[in-house]
């Protein structure tokens, strides 16, 4: 095994204290190439210096410092035969995990162009050729290609962007705008690949096996083609990456951007190649914690390197990890198609000689309906909206769709719901009779849901559970952070707004290790503790301290919040804003009600700052993701209500030791444990109406 050779521990430079790390806003973006790096971090330095993030920046710093300085004394450690040990489960693994290999799939990465920016310049052409960012002083989402040339890029406060580029015009965020002009580009992303991934508002996956064979069209005369029309529909441009699967597609899509496109051919040779000289950094989930942490520990800075220090990745980090190291070097990524729960619908159809014979068109109806029944049983789906497609004798193509309250999946019931959209169009001759079904009730884990059932939220505030008001309770707890979800960077995807938003951190490495530094945020003594004993770094850490089992949609990046920044974040408490929708102060919506008592929605409105951005958790999902967001805030009220649960059972505990104590202090004393009986039984059954948490759930699927 070859030695792990790192870079010097790196410690910033005394005279040139910009280079340090914290400050280096990443030139990995597109448009960045010719950019004065020094320069944009000298003036990134000089103008954060002393301020909290700074501050914040440097603690996290000094922290992966630390990591790589204990993980590089562990390395020094490893006997020759621990060295040969672990160089031999590499190479098992590297050969393991090579086997697994599949080039038979086409996947295509698509993703647009400096898309905020562009939507702002489509809306006014003014701005075209001059260096512009959409956002604030605070903060810019994303900047326009010649605002890059400065330095200038996405996740960048405003104030240093425009000390970067003093010309440079700030146009604030709409993402109704931006939904609009993600929707069209989804429309046609559908013609190329019906389940198509959607990551985020501006970039998708889609495999493109089928529509290349079936048109017999090479993949990059489809990339071609689709980029054209997702311009003509829109006006903007996008850039696609072509390769065998979907990690190596993102990082194709990159490649020749903007408005250009790079194919990887699907052979092993070429994937080897491609991969032999990429930098970490380009790969997706690979951030500059992790980069840091490879480079300073091993000195890997290459794709091809992960495999060369194979033993040394084998030995410090969990399997996981490693695995994903080791695959990374080979090149290897998702290649399979997206699971049932991707999907957004299921349809069949019947093309026949046109008729109007209606006992005709019934019984192909009828056909269809079973037909359909049983494909969905077989996946064990429930749609709630029926669409029936109609394709008449002139070829007019006609489609009619109900949407039902309750999930069906039976043969009679589609056919019902079926009849009665046919018969609403008959008399007609027909040629084609298509059915489909869509609104799968099938949440991110397999649950069963109910359209008709409460939220939890609805629940809560309605007084179901505890007879309170939530304003009533007690502060969200600040350890949000305690809720983890696995990261996958290609495979928590949305299709569309039924499907899991993914709070992606760019770094799976860095996720895990702010989480840690978020609690040293908050308990500097558990600081250390924590990460001296923490052996390896889990690859599947947690993100952005929000798990959102059942958030669905898709949120723009900047979802993809560090959490450090989130314990810096003005978040304001949860009673307080509560308290701050009472009925007298609150700003009133068309929904308020009238009986003074806030309704979820005016809740659930509070919750989010600038109308787009969690308060408690930063995540941002803009208002249009109704659904989302009513998710997003039952599950902080669940989390909410689950830690008052546990306070109030370590309090009825307590309560019931000090009664019990002084209900025998009274006995000895007064023998009055009648009374003191009562009381206890008073206080138990008060506390009972707090339902706990898992217990609503658990009643609540058993309802489904
Ligand atoms: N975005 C954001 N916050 C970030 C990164 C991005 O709000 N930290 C938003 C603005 C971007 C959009 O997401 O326009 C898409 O992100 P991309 O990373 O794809 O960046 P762009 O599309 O702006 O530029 P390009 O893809 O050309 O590099
Ligand atoms: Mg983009």
């Amino acid at each position: 095994m070859e030695k792990a050779e790192a870079e010097p521990s790196a410690s910033a430079d005394s005279a040139r204290p910009w280079q340090s790390y914290t400050t280096v806003y990443t030139n990995a973006k597109a448009g960045m190439d010719g950019v004065d790096k020094e320069k944009v971090q000298r003036t990134v330095y000089e103008m954060s210096k002393g301020s909290k993030y700074f501050e914040n920046e440097e603690r996290k710093e000094a922290f992966i410092r630390q990591k790589i300085d204990n993980m590089r004394a562990r390395c020094a450690k490893l006997s020759a035969s621990d060295i040969s040990h672990y160089q031999m489960v590499a190479d098992k693994r590297i050969l393991e995990l090579e086997a697994t290999r599949d080039l038979s799939r086409i996947w295509l990465h698509v993703d647009m162009d400096a898309f905020y920016a562009a939507v702002e310049t489509l809306d006014n052409p003014s701005l075209r050729g001059r260096p512009m960012a959409v956002g604030g002083m605070s903060m810019i989402s994303t900047a326009n290609y010649e605002a890059r040339k400065f330095g200038v890029r996405a996740a960048m406060p405003g104030f240093i962007a425009r000390k970067l580029c003093p010309e440079l015009i700030f146009v604030p965020t709409d993402f109704k705008k931006y939904t609009y002009y993600s929707d069209l580009t989804r429309k046609v992303f559908q013609k190329y690949d019906p389940n198509f991934m959607a990551a985020s508002l501006d970039e998708a996956y889609l495999d493109i096996t089928e529509v290349c064979n079936e048109r017999d069209l090479t993949s990059g005369e489809i990339a071609e083609e689709l980029r054209t029309s997702v311009h003509e529909v829109t006006g903007l441009t996008c850039s696609a990456g072509v390769a065998p699967n979907r990690l190596l597609a993102k990082v194709c899509s990159d490649i020749n951007k903007p408005n250009g496109q790079f194919v990887l051919p699907s052979n092993r040779m070429a994937v080897m190649t491609f991969i032999s000289s990429l930098p970490i950094r380009k790969i997706g989930g690979i951030g500059k914690v992790t980069e840091h942490i490879l480079s300073g520990v091993f000195g890997i800075n290459t794709c091809e390197e992960m495999l060369q220090k194979g033993g040394f990745l084998c030995a410090l980090f969990s399997r996981s990890s490693a695995d994903f190291f080791l695959s990374v070097g080979l090149g290897l990524g998702k290649t399979d198609t997206p699971q049932v729960r991707f999907r957004k619908s299921i349809s069949n159809e019947r093309t026949f000689s046109a008729t109007d014979d209606t006992a005709l068109l019934y019984q192909k109806l009828a056909e269809l309906s079973e037909m359909l029944s049983i494909d969905m049983q077989k996946e064990g789906l429930s749609g709630r909206t029926l669409t029936l497609k109609l394709k008449t004798a002139s070829f007019e193509v006609r489609s009619r769709a109900v949407t039902m309250q309750k999930y069906i999946c039976s043969r009679e019931d589609i056919l019902n719901h079926a009849l009665k959209l046919l018969n609403a169009e008959l008399p007609l001759s027909l040629r084609l009779i298509g059915l489909r079904i869509s609104h799968f009730n099938e949440d991110k884990d397999g649950h069963l849901s109910d359209p008709t059932q409460k939220t939890l939220a609805n629940f809560i505030i309605s007084g179901d559970a505890s007879g309170k008001n939530v304003c009533e309770h007690s502060l969200l707890g600040s350890d949000t952070s305690d809720s983890h979800f696995m990261v996958d960077p290609e495979n928590d995807l949305s299709i569309d707004n039924h499907e899991t938003c993914h709070y992606v951190s760019e770094d799976l490495l860095d996720s895990n290790l702010l989480s840690d530094l978020d609690h040293c945020n908050f308990n500097l003594s558990n600081n250390s503790g924590k990460i001296d004993n923490n052996n390896e770094l889990p690859l599947n850490g947690s993100v952005a301290k929000v798990n959102a089992p059942n958030v669905v949609g898709c949120a723009p990046k900047s979802h993809q919040i560090k959490v450090s920044h989130l314990v810096e974040a003005d978040s304001f408490s949860f009673s307080e804003q509560c308290e701050s929708n009472r009925p007298d102060r609150a700003r009133r919506t068309n929904n308020d009600l009238d009986d003074g008592v806030p309704s979820s929605n005016q809740k659930e409105q509070f919750l989010w700052v600038n109308d787009y951005k969690c308060s408690l958790c930063g995540i941002e999902l803009p208002p249009n993701f109704v659904e989302e967001r009513q998710e997003h805030f039952d599950f902080h009220l669940a989390e909410k209500l689950q830690k008052e649960e546990s306070d109030n059972s370590r309090n009825l505990m307590l309560n019931q030791r000090f009664s019990q104590r002084d209900h025998t202090a009274s006995q000895r004393r007064h023998k009055r444990h009648k009374s003191s009986k009562k009381e206890g039984s008073k206080s138990s059954q008060k506390e009972s109406k707090h339902l706990p948490i898992d217990m609503f759930f658990v009643k609540s699927n058993q309802n489904f």
